[in-house]
């Protein structure tokens, strides 16, 4: 049976709204119909597709309002849209504000319409510990119809924080495997000026403080001394005055190019020998998986969903917050044993195709949404 789905996510780069997108494509794929309901349309919401459909959240100013009130306009949207379209369900990413919008919706339009919400991490790890929003996320969980996670370690967190009993299904996040793949795209060192026997280290995120960025740098700057080698810094954020300092402060200007943000980062991966996620908080680390699918070996902390995703010795290696000595030592042991690295790199692509397939991601999602229905 097809299914009417609305889709709520943050429409900009970022790991949710890139999992929530794809997954409406794919769903879209199975014949479903899905309705994005976002602020902007999802950058990678860059095919058409005749079963996908985009609802613009358009926020007024009123000069009453000293704020925008963006949560009550969508929620205002959702329902508008359910109501239209007769979705059967709202499948929502982030508990604050979207879970809330939608129950605030589901109350305008009826006991029918369902949601789904997917917790991925901020919501929980950052938004969780401030008490003004606390109750509200737990609102937001407790009145859902179904709440999955993105990982175990975040279920864990979430039943810690919040003490809250409600089921909560892991499902893991994916990627398009015809996006992400080992591209053939050597010419692009050439473009980049990285000579042929250098090794290339690669780190992408937004650059928030939980990234810890700076530790990239501290340990390439050691890493560079051994093997000839480059950092690829992908994304931008708060802290890149502090790392673009740290750079010329440790002399690696000639080392380290900053590529800002860049949406096609399969091909940036496919040149790379090794990806470095030293973060604080991590519910999953989609840049993990997407590394792991070009067949690229990572090395991440060992905290939150990261050992989820990384095997320790067969895919990469785990390390503790801020052991810069480890980060060191396990990333010459990649790169300066070729047969380690590409025997890391090629289990890493088997992972990321096999555990973490997307025909076995989106099934799980369709059966938490049937599921849902059932109890109609
Ligand atoms: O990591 C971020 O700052 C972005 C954030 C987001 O909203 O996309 O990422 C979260 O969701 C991703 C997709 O599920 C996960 O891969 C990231 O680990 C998670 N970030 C954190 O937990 C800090």
């Amino acid at each position: 049976m097809s299914l009417k789905i609305g889709i709520t996510c943050y429409p900009t780069i970022g790991g949710s709204g890139v999992v929530a997108t794809e997954l409406g494509k794919k769903l879209a794929e199975r014949g479903h119909e899905v309705h994005f309901i976002t602020s902007s349309i999802p950058f990678r919401l860059d095919q058409f597709s005749c079963n996908i459909f985009y609802h613009e959240v358009e926020v007024n100013q009123y000069s009453v309002f000293r704020y925008p009130p963006y949560d009550l306009t969508l929620a205002s949207k959702m329902a508008e849209v359910a109501q239209r379209e007769q979705l059967d369900l709202l499948h929502v990413h982030y508990a604050v504000p979207h879970a809330v919008c939608a129950i605030l919706a589901k109350q305008m339009v009826g006991e029918h319409l369902k949601i789904v919400t997917t917790l991925h991490g901020t919501d929980i790890t950052v938004l969780g510990y401030d008490p003004s929003l606390r109750q509200l996320i737990q609102f937001g969980i407790e009145h859902s119809d179904h709440v999955t996670a993105v990982s175990k370690d975040l279920i864990k967190e979430t039943r810690e924080l919040l003490e809250t009993e409600t089921p909560i299904t892991p499902i893991y996040n994916f990627v398009d495997e015809t996006i992400y793949y080992r591209h053939d795209s050597e010419h692009l060192k050439l473009a980049y000026g990285i000579q042929p026997n250098e090794k290339v280290l690669i780190h992408i995120s937004n650059f928030r403080d939980v990234k810890r960025v700076p530790d990239v740098i501290r340990t390439f700057a050691r890493v560079q001394e051994k093997v000839a080698s480059k950092l690829l810094l992908i994304g931008e954020g708060p802290d890149l005055p502090v790392v673009t300092r740290m750079v010329n402060d440790y002399g690696l200007k000639d080392r380290v190019l900053f590529l800002g943000k860049q949406e096609n980062v399969a091909e940036l991966l496919s040149i790379s020998d090794l990806a470095l996620l030293p973060s604080s908080k991590e519910s999953f680390g989609l840049i993990l998986l997407e590394a792991a699918a070009c067949g690229v070996p990572s090395i991440g902390t060992n905290i939150g969903g990261i050992p989820e995703v990384i095997r320790d010795g067969e895919t990469g290696y785990l390390c503790p917050v801020g052991a810069i000595d480890q980060f060191v030592a396990r990333a010459l042991d990649i790169l300066q044993h070729p047969e380690r690295q590409k025997r890391m790199g090629q289990a890493a692509m088997e992972t990321a195709t096999q555990a973490f397939h997307s025909g076995e991601i989106v099934s799980q999602y369709e059966k938490v949404y049937y599921q849902v229905l059932e109890r109609r």
